[in-house]
């Protein structure tokens, strides 16, 4: 298959959705050229890969010459002439390339951009859709199924310059709708995605009625980031949009609270009150009696097991069962992974790539998070690009959900927008 050899690879560097510079790649075979670009996170778990910036003047210490570097010098001259359908072998090269534990020499920045155009041009070289490659590379099946959106529709935290201390509140619209032929229950993400829309649109207008028109600016995920503070006030939001949409019981909400972020001194500081992590505890048992909330996202730090097991433990004793999602956590590491199964820190995980820089190890994570049966949330990062490779990671590994912001702004909607592209191909 000499067609499907790397000939060149061409990295530079572009401005992410925060205007904040990352890496764009270009690989080139035989059969045509196969881009890629990665996204960069800003409430950053401590155990992720790092991510090289430049520091000194330009753009703030944030350039990202020295990874194109390291992709033009190191990388490419030992991948020049490989396969593109051997992903392990070459991602386990790059790997090695790096030798470091959490990819500091060469950059995750610059290693997984170069790993997703790889699986690109596999997939072109197997004649496949993108996803089905990823699910017959990995998992030696057929892809089925779409994944549940999990839209992030008000936005806080370190997304956002209001005082809402929780950094995302994420709607799911649950539909179900009765497949004809089979009379089995199939999930519409069509459907699902226009009930969210819906409902954003109503949130919209009931802001601007409670508050003043400025009120109606987004956060970088794109959900609305209203003057309030509390949860509930959010939440409270959410539901009464959800009612006026006429959607009331159609949705169910995961909370990411990226509490990390406000922990100091064993003690949880927000801006609405500070917390132990017993408090914290109490008060997200009366939130779930209150909403319809399924999961919680990183509840607590990623210091605090004794936070995460406690949760987890009340959780079992419950008839619904919560999702307790690790997210700083466990930062798609099988190692952190293998550790909060041993702790019984959480029964679910957001996959994103960049936490761990190759897709072989993305995807090395996702097996293992299934062994324990834990639920799989594919992420997007809150810096993002219009790359929608996650959109077909989700379908191609049969992940149970994908947040991926709201629904607008287009590096947002272009992850939403392909899943409906493949949902046809799927259907048809
Ligand atoms: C998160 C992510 C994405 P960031 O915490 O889950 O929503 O945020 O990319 O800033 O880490
Ligand atoms: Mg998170």
């Amino acid at each position: 298959m000499k067609n499907s050899q790397i000939k060149s690879i061409k990295a530079r560097e572009i401005l992410d959705s925060r205007g904040n510079p990352t890496i764009e790649v270009e690989l080139t075979t035989d059969l045509g050229v196969f881009p890629a670009s990665v996204p960069s996170g800003i409430s950053k778990g401590k155990y992720e890969a790092v991510e090289l910036r430049d520091k000194g003047k330009r753009y703030q210490g944030k350039g990202v010459l020295k990874a194109i570097n390291n992709i033009n010098k190191i990388i490419f001259p030992k991948l020049k002439g490989k396969e593109v359908t051997e992903q392990k072998k070459i991602d386990d090269l790059m790997i090695k390339l790096d030798g470091t534990r959490n990819k500091s020499k060469l950059g995750a920045n610059a290693i997984l951009p170069v790993s997703m155009a790889v699986c690109r041009a596999g997939a072109r070289a197997k004649n496949l859709p993108l996803y089905q490659y990823i699910s017959h590379l990995f998992l030696k099946t057929e892809a089925k199924n779409l994944p549940i959106p999990c839209l992030n529709i008000i936005n806080g935290g370190a997304h956002a310059g209001n005082e809402l201390d929780f950094q995302e509140f994420m709607i799911l619209p649950q539909l179900k709708q009765l497949k004809k032929s089979t009379g089995v229950e199939k999930f519409n993400f069509k459907e699902s995605l226009r009930i969210a829309s819906e409902i954003y649109y109503e949130l919209k207008n009931l802001i601007k009625e409670k508050y003043i028109d400025l009120a109606i600016n987004v956060g970088d995920e794109g959900g609305f980031a209203p003057p309030v503070r509390a949860p509930e006030e959010a939440l409270d939001l959410i539901m009464e949009a959800a009612k006026k949409a006429g959607y009331q019981n159609k949705i169910k909400i995961i909370l990411d609270v990226a509490a990390s972020q406000f922990y100091q001194e064993r003690k949880y500081k927000m801006k609405f009150g500070i917390f132990t992590s017993e408090g914290l505890l109490r008060y997200y048992s009366d939130l779930i009696q209150k909403y319809p909330i399924i999961g919680l996202e990183d509840p607590f730090s990623e210091e605090d097991w004794e936070g995460w097991r406690k949760l987890k433990s009340k959780i079992k004793n419950q008839k619904s069962k919560v999702l307790i999602i690790g997210d700083d956590l466990t930062v798609t590491n099988p190692e952190r992974i293998k550790l909060a199964f041993k702790r019984k820190a959480c029964n679910a995980i957001i996959l994103k790539p960049n936490q761990i820089g190759t897709l072989t190890e993305t995807i090395e994570a996702a097996k293992l998070a299934k062994s324990y049966g834990w639920k799989i949330i594919v992420s997007h990062r809150s810096g993002e690009t219009t790359d929608c490779f996650i959109s077909d990671l989700v379908v191609g590994i049969g992940a149970d959900f994908i947040k991926a912001g709201a629904p607008a702004r287009g590096e947002r909607v272009v992850k939403y927008n392909r899943l409906l592209k493949i949902e046809e191909e799927l259907r048809i």
